[in-house]
């Protein structure tokens, strides 16, 4: 028996302390003054199933005869039989592994009826929590992402974010908490570390001097994600990352560019993070590239000349972290601008005007 099962067992038992209810004048009245306490199971217990939960017991049994049953989520309602209950000891248990991911909490009713089926007490309510365990693995939303850096970049130049998802809670427990780590460099000239990853955002950015096209034109990281409570689940992707040659980056030709201007200040907005995704079929978007905008509110050709295909496409501006750094707050967290190429011989400008309030974009070339 559990601690918390006898403890259950012994309020229930103790003279005076358990009334189910209380009949008074046709008004049904529950008595509180006790607590009941809510049932912590963890989820994805191993068997043998059944398992013993609690035991209830109406103090009526020692009048007549008792028999118990249970209603609610898991009992009579959907998912049906998750739950048990021993009509004539008031045995309640659970009949298989519960999964926090579909149900995190039960509140099940629990009734005591003589031999005639009439009631010989109110029901009483009892809550049994899924506790969560760390048994989901960090999802990366994409297994390769791929970004461009420009050769010469300072330290701290934000060159990618990565992002993993864990389905686990981040409330209660830590379990569905990620932490981003680089666990290889290929090729690893000039040096090994060339790259930083922020371990809470995911954020890649520059680490060392010496990006330069010619000797690397690109880099490869193998980037893993890590849920680092208890077993410590882990997934890996892949970040590819092109060296811009310097003097080329003002005269690379786009298919597609941006431009994003602070109407508040009437300057370009640098720094802020803006993610390229085309449409694949309804409702699934491949991310394309990533890319922070310069002093300028500029960034590299999202799409290079001859790369742009047709297709639905979508920029998605990071507003709201760019109006954060400001030390603003932002009514929309995020701009998305979804568009059609159908002629990708076509150069195509977007340009997004920002205000905290307000945000226009416009079709150019
Ligand atoms: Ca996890
Ligand atoms: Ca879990």
């Amino acid at each position: 028996m559990s601690p918390s099962s006898f403890t259950f067992l012994f309020f229930l038992l103790l003279p005076g302390v358990l009334t189910f209810a209380e009949c008074s004048h046709g008004l049904q009245r529950q008595k509180r003054d006790w607590v009941i306490p809510l049932i912590h199971r963890p989820e994805n217990e191993q068997g043998p199933f059944p398992k013993k939960l609690v035991q209830i017991k109406s103090n009526k049994d020692k009048e007549t005869k008792v028999y118990y049953s249970i209603t609610g989520q898991g009992a009579d309602a959907p998912p049906v039989g998750v739950f048990t209950i021993d009509h004539e000891t008031g045995w309640l248990e659970v009949t298989k592994p519960l999964d926090r991911k579909q149900i995190d909490k039960y509140v099940l009713f629990f009734h005591a009826v003589s031999v005639n089926g009439q009631p010989v007490e109110d029901p009483i309510e009892i809550i049994i929590a899924a506790t969560d365990q760390n048994d989901s693995r960090p999802v990366f939303t994409q297994s390769v992402f791929r970004s461009t850096v420009l050769e010469g970049a300072e330290l701290g130049t934000p060159v990618l974010q990565v992002v993993a998802m864990d389905a686990d809670g981040t409330v209660s427990s830590s379990n569905g908490v990620v932490v981003y780590s680089i666990l290889r460099q290929t090729p690893d000239q000039p040096q090994p570390h060339m790259f930083a990853i922020n371990g809470s955002t995911g954020v890649i950015s520059v680490a060392a001097a010496g990006l330069v096209a010619q000797a690397v034109p690109e880099y490869t990281l193998e980037i893993q994600a890590i849920s680092p409570e208890g077993s410590g689940l882990q997934a890996t992707a892949t970040a590819h990352i092109k060296v811009q040659a310097s003097g080329m980056s003002g005269t690379v030709e786009g298919s597609l560019t941006t431009h994003v201007l602070n109407t508040a200040t009437g300057l370009p907005a640098a720094g802020l993070a803006i993610h390229l995704a085309q449409l694949q079929e309804p409702g699934q978007w491949m991310e394309v590239v990533q890319r922070w905008t310069n002093e300028d509110g500029r960034c590299q050709p999202l799409l290079a000349a001859g790369e742009a295909r047709a297709g639905t496409y979508k920029l998605r501006f990071e507003t709201a972290a760019y109006w954060q750094g400001l030390g603003h707050t932002s009514f929309y967290p995020f701009v998305e601008v979804v568009f059609t190429i159908t002629d990708p011989a076509r150069k195509l400008h977007i340009p997004l005007l920002i205000s905290p309030y307000s945000y226009t974009t416009y079709r150019g070339s």
